[in-house]
């Protein structure tokens, strides 16, 4: 049906024939965003982050890696390189969150990480701007707990003020290759005293992602867990100090084959038409991008794409601007000679109206970067978002998001 209509809207004027489209799309899933890719800077990094550093209103970039031993943020637009953190060693995530109210985030970062328990210090560290965010930041330690491995800030009690959340990679007993001999943990700290709370002890093998969504009304925080046992979603019951949790496992995710290849590695959720989709990429470290969408209850696995030569996390949001949240999904492969058949780069797809069972449209968005995480943001406020990835192929890369691509017509 659209396509008969646009049949009509090439006759006239582009810029009509562009306003025709969004007025007769009426709902349906718009064509594929376009990207531009603009290089940030020459950096190896493990994750990246966007936050407005200098409270001037536009997102600027922060990018982790294992191997550098400052933490730095650059200034959006000219990307100049603020180091604000000297002598760290293995920083692997961060969050940021405006938690004293001066308009400068806080970032809370995790050093001191590494894949054997005994090896980790797993520091938890908040840093906080002292008025210039170009200058040296101060540093509180709140927590060190080996193999502290991914941060975020969620509100899990709706009292307005945000908790830190701390999610192990590993429990201690746990060693290579399988690494599913022990338990993990999702950790919580509220403001002040930062104590350490308990969302889950007893989370099985590997935990590598820990997202705060929005799931219920209301105004708490839920927490979606990627982990070998799958993908689960969190809910605090009570206030502060006396809050427990109450677990709901979505999906059990990649089950058919042995540990280490097993749950999830990443999920998000996001907005689609009426509903909402969850999307992950599985098995941890894995190959395949699923979107998960409910039906009488039940959430329906989907697996979209099966060739992401290795995956690490997912980023769920609406690109092209239907309603219908589309999903990214970085690769950290490399073509090499022993392994031909590499794809680096960034995998994006782009929602059908009926998520569960329309086709998905396919865009690599890059061939040659090797990608370990991506994450959205409207870097030129322009009302697009972009999106900002960093990994081993050394870079960090602004997608710029130019609109959608032109709808197919008949002539
Ligand atoms: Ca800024
Ligand atoms: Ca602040
Ligand atoms: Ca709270
Ligand atoms: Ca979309």
């Amino acid at each position: 049906m659209h396509r008969k209509s646009l049949t009509l809207a090439t006759t006239v004027t582009l810029a009509f024939g562009v306003i025709f489209l969004a007025a007769c799309s009426g709902g349906g899933a718009n064509p594929p965003a376009q990207f531009q890719a603009h290089d940030i800077a020459d950096f190896s990094g493990y994750s990246v982050a966007v936050a407005d550093f200098n409270n001037d209103g536009r997102l600027d970039v922060i990018a982790n890696s294992l191997g550098a031993s400052e933490v730095a943020w650059y200034e959006n637009p000219t990307w100049e390189r603020h180091v604000i953190i000297e002598g760290v060693s293995s920083v692997v995530n961060q969050a940021m969150a405006d938690i004293n109210g001066d308009g400068i985030p806080e970032i809370a970062y995790q050093s001191g990480f590494a894949m054997v328990a005994a090896n980790s210090m797993g520091f938890n560290t908040i840093a906080m701007s002292q008025g210039d965010p170009t200058m040296p930041w101060t540093t509180q330690q709140i927590d060190a707990f080996p193999t502290s491995h991914h941060v975020a800030w969620a509100d899990l009690d709706g009292d307005g003020e945000l908790e830190l959340i701390n999610a192990l990679l590993i429990g201690e007993e746990s060693v290579r290759p399988a690494y599913d001999q022990d338990q993990s943990s999702v950790f919580w700290y509220g403001q002040g005293d930062w104590k350490r709370g308990t969302v889950d002890d007893e989370i099985p093998g590997i935990i590598h992602r820990v997202r705060p969504v929005k799931w219920d009304p209301g105004s708490r925080d839920q927490l979606l867990v990627a982990s070998f046992e799958g993908i689960a979603l969190y809910r605090a019951i009570g206030m502060g100090d006396a809050m427990t949790f109450e677990k709901e496992l979505i999906s059990s995710g990649h089950d058919s084959e042995p540990a280490p290849r097993l749950g999830a590695s990443d999920v998000g959720m996001g907005a689609s038409g009426s509903g909402r989709i969850v999307a992950s990429v599985e098995p941890w470290h894995g190959n395949e991008v699923v979107v998960y969408t409910e039906q009488d209850g039940t959430w329906q696995r989907r697996v979209l794409f099966s060739d992401i030569g290795s995956g690490h996390e997912i980023a769920v949001l609406d690109l092209n601007g239907d309603g219908y949240a589309d999903i990214v999904a970085n690769d950290q492969s490399r073509m090499t000679t022993r392994n031909p058949d590499g794809t680096p780069g960034v995998h994006v797809f782009f929602s059908p109206e009926d998520p569960a069972t329309g086709e998905w449209i396919y865009r690599r968005i890059e061939t040659e970067s090797a990608m370990n995480g991506c994450v959205g943001g409207d870097m030129n406020e322009d009302g697009r978002p972009d999106l900002i990835c960093t990994g081993g192929g050394g870079k960090i890369i602004w997608y710029e998001n130019l609109g959608n691509e032109e709808a197919e017509t008949d002539m």
